[in-house]
């Protein structure tokens, strides 16, 4: 780049508003201009606890914008599939999918929406404090693998500001879960034992019920979710308000 195009280039982003992490908030992070007054709702839970449902309800809300799940890309990137890679041998590829998930959650955050409210589906600390936590506890991730993580995960929330105003997090029985995936029939997930289901929702009644883990960076709804579609749709009815107003109470 010469200098000329690269200010051209950097102009043609800015315009696009792809570069517009600029300014610097208070707290001396970067921040995403234009999305300070969005709602932001994050949909957390076990596997096939019945996020995509949740959200595919609430897309069909005006106002909300809904962020396509990011699953797709962990089964492919650039041809590759970290997400079976990693149910074929966690040790080895733990890592690749978690650094993978993890830029991708931190793409969703900050992307932009016309939409005054957002919901996605989980978000980078669900895969941090839940996930990456479970490799490690379970002895599956290595150390150094763990420590590097790590140190992304903290430069990252230390220094960009991640705004999440309600999780809601759908409380299910593993046993529940357990069924839905053999149902589902996703190809990695058939591997998967009750005792994983068992150990995630282990990590996340410890994180956003009895909050003795981790930090919970927003007020948590808490919508039981073991029912069958008709009632869950009932239940996300019954929620809408208290769900779209970003608040639990
Ligand atoms: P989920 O994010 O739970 O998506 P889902 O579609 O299975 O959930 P739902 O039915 O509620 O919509 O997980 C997708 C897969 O990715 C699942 O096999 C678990 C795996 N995963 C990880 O291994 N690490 C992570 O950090 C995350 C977020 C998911
Ligand atoms: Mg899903």
């Amino acid at each position: 780049f010469s200098n000329q195009t690269r200010a051209e280039s950097y102009l043609e982003t800015k315009k696009s508003g792809y570069l517009t992490m600029q300014s610097y908030s208070s707290q001396g992070k970067l921040v995403r201009n234009g999305e300070k007054n969005k709602l932001v709702i994050c949909i957390e839970g076990n596997i096939a606890s019945g996020k995509t449902t949740c959200l595919e309800y609430f897309s069909k809300t005006s106002n909300i914008e809904v962020l396509t799940e990011p699953v797709s890309k962990w089964r492919n990137v650039r041809g590759h599939n970290p997400l079976g890679l990693m149910y074929q041998d966690p040790t080895r590829w733990g890592i690749t999918l978690q650094t993978y998930i993890q830029l991708t959650m931190l793409d969703q955050h900050l992307s932009t929406t016309s939409a005054p409210i957002r919901m996605m589906e989980r978000s980078i600390y669900g895969a941090k404090y839940i996930f990456v936590e479970n490799l490690y506890r379970s002895g599956k991730m290595p150390e150094v693998d763990f420590a590097v993580l790590s140190e992304w995960f903290e430069w990252i929330t230390q220094n960009i500001a991640i705004p999440v105003d309600l999780i809601v997090y759908l409380q299910s029985s593993p046993q529940i879960c357990h069924e839905r995936l053999k149902e589902r029939c996703r190809e990695e997930e058939k591997i998967i034992p009750l005792e994983y289901l068992e150990a995630i929702h282990q990590l996340y009644e410890d994180w956003l019920i009895k909050k003795t883990s981790f930090n919970i960076p927003a007020p948590v709804l808490v919508i039981s979710a073991d029912d069958d579609l008709q009632k869950m749709i009932h239940q996300f009815e019954e929620n809408r308000e208290k769900i779209l107003s970003g608040r639990n109470v």
